[in-house]
């Protein structure tokens, strides 16, 4: 059915419903809302975890279907326009028109086809970046952070104030929480208040399949009518790189995206060309062709998992995140342990890298003048205290793989004595080859099955030196009432 048919329905269906007391408003009205109401319009909604505790999820939200297609339509807008549909910026060719045409989804009919894309970002000494792990539907925490931001001077209501100040979203924003409209909604405005200094990676639900399982279709439906047309998002979805590479200008990189390494893509291209913005097309996966000239990979593994492993690589055409196999930038995983395998394969959830092979792949991927130094990533849903979990709440919320002071045999220790072996002051030194995990915001079924409440956000200062970049990890109570 063409959307257009399908929006006009939702409309219809919106009215039948009944008078949201928000309908009335125009649809550009929440574009123009001040920080200050818009907080008060989500902050009265009841929280994911009282929700969880058994009261009905809210068949409203914090605008209109009309209200929330505006904004889509803005965000869409521009994430398409300026940088992307600049030529100059694609490093090997810009993709064709059916990239940039508003109306089309790579699982639509007429379909246009999956095209992943990577971006680099090259910031300036003096620079900081914010990141920020999964959402998963949890407005409270993201008003609250967004909050804090306002509260250290850095945000005056939507607008970043320094230039240099840049906020990176490591993907996962909808699903699991009842809040996915509002997640994107406020995203959108922050994106529409600072069109060059907010970043989105797109993560393993940023995807028509997820969403369709996870909740974020049913939320939408729920609140908008049955036959609200959910186009629109999964357009905006196709114009998020799948890895941002946050670097700066004397050639050192932070690869930062949802779940783990990509053996297929060869950034070196990207990272090298001298634009401080770009993006390039992932095109075809090669991982096995990359497997065979670069043996460290597979050689760090004993000969019978090394012929398993090789059998699960491939070199192929990617059709969605998930097909014909998991795409590494938006699924995989990372070990917790130094001694564990270089490399490891997980059904239902991918690749698992260690030490020895996240090294091999960062030193192949990288160049004498464009060094990926570290990964920076989200992806973390154990709704039990697993020992990833323990480690990323004594850790604040980021979580530093393969420390020297942890091992195996402490995979249970309890917390008091993690704390006292792990890294858990407030600012840290960005370590070369290591991975960090952001955990997920605490209004879901994680911060209920984990017992946490607090909101992690790590803020980056990038300098000359790559041994003087700083991290200060910010984690904030949210409140559940
Ligand atoms: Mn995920």
């Amino acid at each position: 059915m063409p959307h257009r048919l399908l929006n006009l329905l939702g409309f219809a269906a919106l009215l039948v419903i009944g008078p949201n007391s928000m309908a009335q408003d125009g649809p550009g009205e929440v574009q123009q809302l001040d920080w200050a109401s818009w907080k008060v319009r989500c902050m009265a909604l009841p929280s994911n975890q009282q929700i969880l505790l058994n009261q009905a999820p809210p068949g409203r939200a914090a605008m209109s279907a009309v209200q929330f297609d505006d904004l889509l339509n803005r965000f869409v807008g521009v994430q398409l326009g300026d940088a992307l549909a600049n030529e100059a910026l694609w490093i090997g060719g810009k993709p064709g028109s059916s990239f940039f045409d508003s109306q089309l989804c790579y699982f639509n009919d007429p379909a246009v086809a999956f095209m992943p894309f990577a971006q680099k970002l090259s910031l300036a000494p003096g620079s900081r970046v914010i990141f920020n792990g999964d959402l998963h539907g949890d407005i409270r925490s993201l008003i609250t952070t967004i909050g804090s931001w306002q509260q250290q001077g850095l945000l005056d209501g939507f607008r970043i104030v320094d230039p240099q100040t840049h906020v990176v979203f490591l993907g996962d924003y909808t699903d699991r929480g009842f809040y996915g409209v509002e997640v994107i909604a406020t995203l959108a405005r922050l994106k529409l208040e600072n069109p060059d200094n907010v970043w989105f990676s797109r993560g393993n639900h940023e995807d028509s399949q997820l969403v369709s399982r996870y909740g974020f279709v049913e939320e939408m439906q729920r609140k908008f009518g049955g036959t609200y047309d959910v186009t629109k998002v999964m357009r905006l979805y196709d114009c998020l790189p799948v890895v941002i590479y946050v670097g700066s200008s004397a050639g050192d990189y932070l690869q930062c995206n949802h779940g783990g390494m990509e053996p297929g893509y060869d950034p070196r291209p990207l990272l090298e060309s001298a634009a401080p913005l770009a993006f390039q097309l992932i095109g075809d996966l090669k991982q096995l062709t990359f497997a065979d000239a670069h043996s460290e990979l597979l050689d760090a593994v004993g000969v019978p998992e090394r012929n398993t492993l090789r059998t699960l690589l491939a070199d192929f055409t990617p059709a969605s995140p998930a097909l014909p196999r998991t795409f590494g930038f938006m699924w995989n995983d990372f070990s917790v342990f130094a001694e564990d395998p270089a490399l490891d394969y997980q059904d239902q959830r991918g690749w698992v890298y260690g030490q020895r092979g996240t090294r091999a792949l960062l030193n192949a991927q990288s160049t004498p003048g464009a060094r990926i130094r570290a990964v920076f990533r989200a992806h973390q849903h154990s709704k039990k205290p697993s020992p990833l979990m323990q480690r990323l709440l004594v850790s604040h919320g980021v979580f530093r793989h393969w420390q020297a002071t942890d091992a195996t045999g402490l995979a249970t220790a309890p917390q008091t004595l993690l704390e006292r072996l792990l890294e858990t002051s407030t600012e840290r030194s960005v370590e070369d080859g290591a991975v960090y995990t952001f955990n997920v915001s605490p209004d879901s079924v994680y911060g209920v099955g984990c017992y946490y409440n607090f909101a992690t956000h790590g803020i980056l200062s990038i300098t000359e030196q790559f041994e003087d970049w700083k991290l200060e990890v910010v984690a904030l109570p949210v409140s559940f009432d």
